[in-house]
C-alpha cells in the first residue's frame, strides 16, 4: 500500500489553520514495502575515505508564527546568514539546552542547520556519501540547494549519495531543516494543541512518556567515498557447532548486484591472526569456520569476555580486483530460550542491569565520547552485564562499546506510551523496528528487541496490533527472543502472549502504595510468578525504582531519600531471590542508570531523579549497595571470583568472619 505524507510541522500548521506554501509539494512514503538499504557503519580502508562533518554549525530556529517562512523563501538556496539571523550550534548535540532562552528549549517545530565544507579532488572518481547518526525527529537536507533526503523518525540513521551535487572546485554547503513535532501517528506519539499565551494563540507539543524531547542533530555526521561498485551491506548469522567451532554465515550486498562479482572474506581474530578465508562468487554468500572459536560472553560470565573478530571483504568484479574493501567486528555466540530460561552460549541468563537513557546536560542526547566512556566505565564498576535502549535506539557507537565491553543490550524501538491504534501508526511502529534491525543485527551484544515500551495493551485493538509488530519483528530476525516492557495489569494486557520473554515496570512502594517499604517485596514475587503463570515464559523486571535527591538523608526511611532508595532496592532483592529460587525469573533492571530531564511537571524535580548515579555521573548510596549484589550475583551464578578488593571497606576484624556467614 502507498500512503502520501507531507511533513509534520507542515501537516499540522495545515491543520491549525496557519498558511501554509508547501515547497516539497506531497512526498511519498510506502507502507511495508519500506525496506532500508546499506548503511554499513563509516569506516575507512584502502578504498573508502571518511571525514567528519562534527563541528560548530549554523542554526537558525523559525518562528512559531511563521513556520513555512523558511521553505517559502528558499533558505536552503543561499546561506542561511544571508536570510535569517544564525547562531552557533554544535554537532552532534541536542539544541535545547544551548541558549539561555526558553523559546529555543521548548521550540514546537522547524529549526534550520547549515555549514560548508569542501571536497578533495581526489574524490572526484569515487562516489560520495552524506550519512547522519540521527537526527529527532524529521529531517530535510540539502545539498548546495539541491533536496537530496528525508528522513524521519530520530535515533536511527540515514544515507544518501551526494556525488552528483558535490562542487569539487569550491565549497559547498549543506542545509538541515530539523523538525521535532510529534503527533499521534509518528513513533514516539505525541499530540499539538493550540493555547492561548500572552503572545497569542501558539502550539504546544504535549507528550506522555516521560524524558524531554530533546531535538537537533543527535548524532555525528559524515562524508564518505566509496567506489563505484560497493560493498552496500553485510549479513552475518554466526553460531557455534557441536566441537566448538565458530561457524560464521555471512551474506554480501553489492550495489550493482552483478553476478560476476567475486568476494574474498578473511577472518581475523583479536591478535590479527587469519584464522578463516573464503572465496565466494555469484550469491557472496558464504560460511567462515573458527575452529576452536572463542565466544563472545557478557562481562563477568567469563574470565576472557567480549571476544570480538575481525571480518574482511574484499569485493571485486570482472572488471577490477578488490574494487572495494570493508572491515568490521563481530562475536560469537549461541543465543536459545524455553518457557523458563534464556541462553547464551548454552548458559543461563540472570541479567542485571539498568533501563537508560541517552541524556546529560547542556548536550541533552547529542553523542558525546567522554560521556560514553565514562558511562561504560560506571557499568563495568558497578559489576552490570546488560542494559535496556529505553526508550529509543541508541547511538551506533554505544553499541560497538557494548560489543566491546560485553554489555548485553535489550535493544529498544522508540515506541513508548503506544496508544490510539491506527494503520498509520502501525507502518511506522513496524518501519522503526524494521530501521532498528537493519542497523543493529550483527552486534553480538545485542541479545533481544523490545518492540514497546509500557503501551497501552488493555485499550481495543491492541491484541490485533501487537499481533502484527511481533509477527514482522520475529519476519524480520528470528534468531533473537522479543520482548515488551509491560506496565498494565496481567489480566487486561494483550500483549504478552506474542512475546518471548515478559518484562515487566512495576513501582512498588513508589506509584503505589507509596513509602511503604513492607509493600514491595510480595507484590513482587506475586506479579513476576503470575505472570509466568499465565503465558509460561521466562519474566524479568524492567522496572523498578525511586526518586532520590542526592545528599537528602532521613532516618528512618522517607520518600526521596537516599536511604529510602537503598532500602527500596534491597526489599526488591529478596524478592529477586526469591523468585530465582523458582526458575523462570531471568533479570532485574533498576530505573535508571543517571537522573535525566523531563518536561516540566510537579513531580519532577529538575528532572527524574531515579538515578542509581547523578545527571553527572557521581554515585548516589544505593550504587555501593547495588555494585555489591551485582558481583555477588557474578560470585554465585557464574563462577566470577574475582571481586573489586574495594567492594566492602573495612569496619572491623569481625567483618570477614560476618560476611562469609552471610553469603
Ligand atoms: C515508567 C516509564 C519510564 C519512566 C518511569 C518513571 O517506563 O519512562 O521514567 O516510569 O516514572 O513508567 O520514573
Amino acid at each position: 500500500m502507498k500512503k502520501q505524507k507531507i511533513s509534520l510541522t507542515f501537516f499540522l500548521m495545515g491543520f491549525i489553520g496557519y498558511m501554509v506554501n508547501v515547497v516539497f509539494g506531497i512526498m511519498l512514503v510506502s507502507g511495508e514495502d519500506k525496506i532500508t538499504e546499506g548503511l554499513l557503519y563509516p569506516r575507512e580502508s584502502e578504498t573508502r575515505e571518511v571525514r567528519s562533518l562534527d563541528g560548530v554549525w549554523s542554526f537558525a530556529k523559525s518562528d512559531t508564527k511563521q513556520p513555512s517562512e523558511g521553505l517559502r523563501e528558499k533558505w536552503f538556496l543561499k546561506d542561511l546568514a544571508d536570510s535569517t539571523n544564525v547562531i552557533h550550534m554544535p554537532v552532534p548535540s541536542s539544541y535545547n539546552d544551548i541558549v539561555e532562552d526558553a523559546a529555543v528549549r521548548d521550540h514546537v517545530g522547524t529549526v534550520w542547520y547549515e555549514r560548508k565544507f569542501f571536497v578533495p579532488k581526489s574524490w572526484q572518481t569515487q562516489r560520495v556519501w552524506l550519512r547522519f547518526g540521527s537526527v529527532h525527529y524529521e529531517a530535510y537536507v540539502w545539498i548546495n540547494g539541491n533536496l537530496v533526503a528525508r528522513h524521519s523518525i530520530g535515533h536511527l540513521p540515514f544515507e544518501t549519495e551526494i556525488t552528483s551535487h558535490i562542487n569539487y572546485a569550491k565549497e559547498n554547503r549543506v542545509t538541515v531543516l530539523c523538525d521535532n513535532v510529534l503527533l499521534q501517528t509518528t513513533i514516539p506519539q505525541g499530540k499539538i494543541v493550540e493555547q492561548d499565551s500572552d503572545n497569542g494563540r501558539i502550539p504546544i507539543q504535549q507528550y506522555t512518556f516521560d524524558f524531554f524531547n530533546y531535538a537537533g542533530i543527535h548524532r555525528s555526521v559524515h562524508l564518505y567515498t566509496t567506489p563505484n561498485t560497493f560493498i552496500k551491506e553485510i549479513i552475518l548469522d554466526t553460531d557455534v557447532d557441536s566441537e566448538g567451532n565458530g561457524i560464521v554465515g555471512f551474506r554480501i550486498i553489492a550495489n550493482n548486484n552483478d553476478t560476476t562479482n567475486y568476494a574474498k572474506v578473511m577472518i581475523y581474530d583479536r591478535e590479527r591472526n587469519i584464522v578463516d578465508t573464503q572465496a565466494v562468487d555469484g550469491s557472496l554468500t558464504g560460511t567462515a569456520t573458527i575452529r576452536n572459536v572463542k565466544k563472545w560472553w557478557p562481562y563477568l560470565m567469563s574470565s576472557d569476555p567480549a571476544y570480538l573478530y575481525t571480518i574482511e571483504v574484499k569485493l571485486s568484479t570482472r572488471a577490477e580486483e578488490n574494487v572495494d574493501v570493508y572491515r568490521m567486528k563481530f562475536g560469537v555466540r549461541t543465543l536459545k530460550w524455553t518457557n523458563t530460561s534464556f541462553l547464551i552460549n548454552d548458559k543461563p541468563i540472570y541479567f542485571r542491569g539498568f533501563g537508560r537513557h541517552e541524556d546529560s546536560d547542556i548536550r541533552g542526547k547529542g553523542l558525546d565520547f567522554a560521556l560514553l566512556t565514562k558511562d561504560f566505565n560506571l557499568l563495568r564498576w558497578i559489576g552490570a552485564n546488560a542494559y535496556r535502549t529505553s526508550h529509543y535506539p541508541y547511538s551506533e557507537e554505544s553499541m560497538q562499546f557494548a560489543d566491546e565491553h560485553g554489555i548485553m543490550i535489550v535493544d529498544e524501538c522508540p515506541s513508548v506510551d503506544t496508544d490510539n491504534y491506527s494503520n498509520e501508526l502501525l507502518l511506522n511502529h513496524k518501519f522503526s523496528l524494521e530501521q532498528l534491525i537493519h542497523r543493529d543485527r550483527n552486534h553480538p551484544s545485542v541479545v533481544m528487541w523490545s518492540i514497546a515500551n509500557e503501551p497501552r495493551t488493555q485499550k481495543t485493538n491492541a491484541d490485533q496490533y501487537f499481533a502484527e509488530v511481533a509477527r514482522y519483528t520475529k519476519l524480520l530476525d528470528p534468531s533473537r527472543p522479543i520482548t515488551a516492557a509491560i506496565a498494565v495489569h496481567m489480566n487486561s494486557d494483550e500483549l504478552a502472549k506474542y512475546l518471548d520473554i515478559i518484562s515487566f515496570n512495576r513501582y512498588n512502594a513508589w506509584y503505589t502504595n507509596t513509602g511503604r517499604l513492607d509493600m514491595v517485596t510480595n507484590n513482587v514475587v506475586n506479579e513476576a510468578t503470575g505472570w509466568h503463570e499465565k503465558h509460561n515464559k521466562p519474566v524479568l523486571m524492567s522496572e523498578y525504582g525511586a526518586d532520590t535527591v542526592e545528599g537528602l538523608h532521613m532516618l528512618p526511611a522517607y520518600v526521596w531519600s537516599e536511604e529510602f532508595q537503598s532500602q527500596q532496592f534491597s526489599k526488591h532483592f529478596e524478592a529477586f531471590d526469591r523468585l530465582r529460587s523458582s526458575g523462570f525469573f531471568i533479570g532485574e533492571f533498576v530505573w535508571n542508570f543517571a537522573d535525566f530531564k523531563t518536561a516540566q511537571t510537579y513531580t519532577r524535580v529538575g528532572g527524574n531523579k531515579k538515578g542509581v548515579f547523578t545527571r553527572n555521573r557521581q554515585p548516589k548510596a544505593s550504587a555501593h549497595l547495588l555494585r555489591k549484589r551485582y558481583f555477588e550475583l557474578a560470585s554465585e551464578l557464574d563462577n566470577y571470583h574475582t571481586l573489586p578488593t574495594n567492594l566492602y571497606e573495612y569496619t572491623s576484624q569481625n567483618q570477614k568472619q560476618l560476611d562469609r556467614n552471610e553469603l
